[in-house]
């Protein structure tokens, strides 16, 4: 597979309602779209990284940065024989996680294409369709809260994710429990605590939740092991979890009983993938996380969390939840049983939309 030519493009797109984290509030989410050609085709991929540099150190910025100057450079015009041909001309580029999965994605979209086979079939998934849930940010107040989650539960979604921070916990989380008793439920906090104020959670052990995930920095695998040993609900690592080494050491010292993967996070499919298969093997569930991904990022999840160590939903839902418009003519949508089907044409499936993404396009570059 030569790649002869990369067009960058950077998307601002609009929410349809604002999105709050412990790290801040996203009104429009950025992201980089890559469109690849390739022996006649025309293959994409998501750079997940955001605007702000509130979930990880990149940004934007920097992955446009990255990927310009560092990573298409080593890779265009030069036979990739495989993803892990791949990654390995894209290893001396130390982290940037997120570039380098959304050059990955390109990758397979072509393969799939030129092979015509679609991703879940290339990556050995199974099924046509994955259990999924909504990831329900911080409102003004609980009872609106409760209000959010009754309206995401008529609209079918069967497991809802609520954000956390400090002041804005124990009472929201009580809340939409007492209203919702049987309602599978589970929290983020973004980081947002230290060991000590982490245990002012210990209440929601009480709540039935499915896991609490990432209370503590993301470089601080010490403290969530510390933390999870205090804790019956199993603590779920997302932003420490970057390489498929931090996965094996945090299951090694029991930082955490579940782990939340996102291609992006950990540099691409390829090692997504790889700690699906350690914990598959550890006996540790795994579930797709998400960031805010367009429909092209979505197709790759679903694909994704068709592998068989995905046991909880994801956080995938369907495109109305996200953006005022996206930019694939595809439209996900849910299906009654709380799962959205996996697209099944070649590679990832999705076909641009091409006066949407000129809507949102806010920069554009072409290497050759
Ligand atoms: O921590 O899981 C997170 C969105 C952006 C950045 C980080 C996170 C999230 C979400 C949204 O929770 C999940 C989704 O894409 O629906
Ligand atoms: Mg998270």
């Amino acid at each position: 597979m030569i790649i002869s030519q990369i067009t960058l493009y950077h998307l601002r797109m609009r929410l349809q309602t604002p999105f709050e984290t412990s790290f801040g509030i996203t009104h429009d989410r950025e992201c980089i779209l890559l469109e690849a050609r390739a022996e006649g085709l025309a293959g994409y991929g998501e750079c997940v990284a955001d605007r702000d540099p509130g979930y990880s150190y990149e940004t934007s910025g920097t992955a446009w940065h990255i990927l310009q100057e560092f990573l298409i450079p080593q890779i265009i015009n030069t036979d990739l024989l495989s993803a892990e041909d791949l990654q390995n001309r894209m290893a001396q580029v130390r982290g940037h996680q997120m570039a380098k999965a959304g050059l990955e994605m390109v990758y397979w979209d072509l393969r799939g294409k030129s092979e015509n086979r679609n991703l879940q079939d290339l990556i050995g998934g199974k099924g046509d369709r994955v259990q999924v849930g909504v990831s329900v940010g911080i409102q003004e107040n609980s009872r609106i809260l409760v209000g959010v989650v009754e309206d995401y539960q008529e609209q079918g979604y069967g497991r809802v994710k609520l954000k956390i921070k400090p002041g804005r916990d124990i009472s929201d989380v009580t809340a939409v429990r007492s209203a919702y008793p049987d309602l599978r439920l589970q929290v983020d906090a973004n980081s947002a605590y230290e060991i000590e104020s982490a245990m002012g959670l210990l209440p929601l052990d009480e709540l039935g939740l499915l896991m609490i995930e990432q209370p503590l920095a993301e470089d601080d695998l010490w403290d969530h092991r510390q933390l999870q040993a205090e804790f019956k609900t199993a603590i779920c690592l997302d932003e420490s979890i970057v390489t498929v080494r931090h996965a094996r050491q945090a299951l090694e010292m029991g930082a955490c009983r579940v782990v939340n993967i996102k291609a992006g996070r950990v540099g691409g499919l390829n090692q997504a993938i790889a700690i699906h298969n350690l914990c598959i093997g550890k006996g540790v569930p795994v579930w797709c996380g998400g960031m805010l991904e367009t429909g092209v990022g979505r197709a790759a999840n679903l694909a994704l969390a068709s592998l068989p160590g995905f046991v909880f939903p994801g956080d995938i839902s369907a495109t109305d939840r996200y953006y005022e418009e996206d930019i694939t003519q595809e439209r996900f949508v849910l299906n009654p049983d709380s799962t959205i089907t996996i697209p099944d044409a070649p590679g990832l499936g999705i076909s641009i939309d091409f006066q949407a993404l000129k809507r949102a396009t806010i920069n554009k570059i072409t290497i050759h």
